[in-house]
């Protein structure tokens, strides 16, 4: 729930490798600054299987577990921190429901993703979901940082 106590915070942002594909990641940024937020890094990387185990763990042995792995590993990601007060909340928020097909317009799925068709749905970005997993998260992918 949103508090209003301000709480500054930090999440990770990952443009996923159809974002970047389609050259979103601009349009993406863009909202992400829009609302306000910070931008505390920004890289443009391949992920590596490794990493990818880690960050997604939670969803090991799902079926969807090895295609979301693949469709990862498909191009380069631009990953993100950003920071602000209940950031981690509101960037899920801009961010819209996990299926294109039914986020919200206005929201990033909502706006720019459809359903494709696909193994693995394909929806432009992740974001964390917990101070605890943007704290684990934001590990994995900027190490320097922690
Ligand atoms: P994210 O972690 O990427 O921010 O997205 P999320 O919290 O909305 O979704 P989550 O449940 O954590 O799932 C991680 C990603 O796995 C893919 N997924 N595919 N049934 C399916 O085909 C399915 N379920 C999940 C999505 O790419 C999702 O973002
Ligand atoms: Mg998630």
């Amino acid at each position: 729930e949103p508090s209003i106590l301000p709480v500054a915070e930090r999440t990770l942002v990952l443009v996923k490798p159809d974002g970047v594909r389609r050259g979103l990641s601009g349009e993406i940024l863009r909202r992400v600054e829009a609302k306000g937020y910070t931008l505390r890094a920004v890289r443009l990387m391949d992920a590596t299987p490794e990493l990818l185990a880690a960050h997604y763990a939670e969803h090991e042995g799902k079926p969807f577990y090895q295609p979301l792995v693949d469709f990862m590993l498909s191009g380069p990601v631009l990953a993100v921190v950003a920071e602000g007060n209940n950031v981690i909340a509101g960037f899920r928020s801009l961010a819209g429901a996990t299926d294109p097909t039914v986020a919200a317009p206005g929201t990033i799925r909502g706006d720019l993703g459809r359903d494709w068709g696909l193994k693995v749905v394909q929806n432009l970005v992740h974001g964390s979901d917990s101070t605890e997993s943007a704290a684990r998260e934001i590990g994995l992918w900027f190490p320097e940082l922690v």
